[in-house]
């Protein structure tokens, strides 16, 4: 992947603007930088490498330079998407999810923002906003993929098993250009339809573990356990408990495993 290769690959997508990084700290906190300047709607940051790149609660999430993707979409969110930012983690996931399956893998999203390939990890989402007082001024959507082997961390740096987009489909994926167009062109198909029922039957019926008693952790705690039912009507998680009682888990910095 290189700069000019990574435009010519993007250039029928009309993105607003890209920036293109060999190495970077971390692409959303560029785009955060960027997004609270000049930065155009659908302006997105690219790297090849993160030295620090980040997932949710300050956890690190490791992109190695020549086998991953690291990218950030700036969202400038007119009325529609104001009422429905709490889809915007499961878009993401959704674009990515489309992704493998336009490749041929079985891809399912571990709510609220995680991609799988055999039960395995292979991609993050990480959204993040741009406040002006009260108003959310912009949004940035930070999206990992682990696409050869060497993208993966170390066993220990885990927190659920990882793999990669090779591993998933058996063989080696397509340059990391192709398969970046891939997300962006799903993810900007499904943005005008974010708020569609069609959008949520999509995204529920990619969901892991329907069916599966889970836990819901917020952080180190366990918050609820249940059987995992789907989505509610704005992207929560309704699981049913042990007294039959339905629980909304809302989107946030939660984290979802099966339950002994
Ligand atoms: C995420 O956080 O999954 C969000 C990851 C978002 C990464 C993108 S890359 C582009 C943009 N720029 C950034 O700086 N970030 C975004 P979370 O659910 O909190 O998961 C983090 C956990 O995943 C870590 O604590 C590790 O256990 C694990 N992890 C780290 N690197 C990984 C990798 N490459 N593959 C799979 N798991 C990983």
């Amino acid at each position: 992947m290189n700069e000019e290769s990574l435009r010519q690959a993007l250039a029928h997508l009309n993105l607003g603007a890209i920036r293109y990084f060999d190495s970077v700290g971390s692409t959303n906190a560029e785009a955060l930088d960027w997004a609270g300047k000049d930065a155009p709607h659908l302006a997105l940051v690219i790297a090849d490498e993160q030295t620090s790149g980040r997932g949710r609660l300050n956890r690190k999430w490791f992109t190695p330079r020549g086998s991953a993707i690291a990218a950030s979409l700036i969202l400038r969110p007119g009325a529609s998407l104001r009422s429905h930012f709490s889809r915007l983690a499961g878009l993401a996931a959704l674009a990515i999810a489309s992704m493998c399956r336009e490749l041929g893998a079985e891809p399912q999203i571990k709510w609220p923002n995680d991609v799988l390939i055999n039960g395995k990890k292979i991609a993050g989402v990480l959204i993040e906003t741009v406040w002006a007082d009260e108003d959310v001024e912009a949004l940035v959507v930070g999206m990992g993929v682990n696409v050869l082997r060497e993208a993966l961390p170390p066993a220990e740096a885990l927190l659920f098993p990882a793999a990669s987009l090779q591993d998933g489909l058996g063989k080696l994926p397509p340059a990391r250009e192709a398969i970046l167009e891939s997300i962006l062109r799903h993810f900007l198909a499904w943005l005008p339809r974010l708020g569609t029922e069609k959008f949520l039957q999509t995204w529920d019926s990619l969901l892991a573990f329907h069916g599966a008693r889970v836990e819901i952790r917020a952080g180190e705690e366990a918050a609820a356990v249940g059987e995992l039912l789907g989505l509610g009507a704005d992207g929560d998680l309704q699981l049913r408990d042990e007294h039959d009682r339905i629980i909304s888990i809302r989107y946030g910095d939660v984290s979802l495993r099966p339950a002994a």
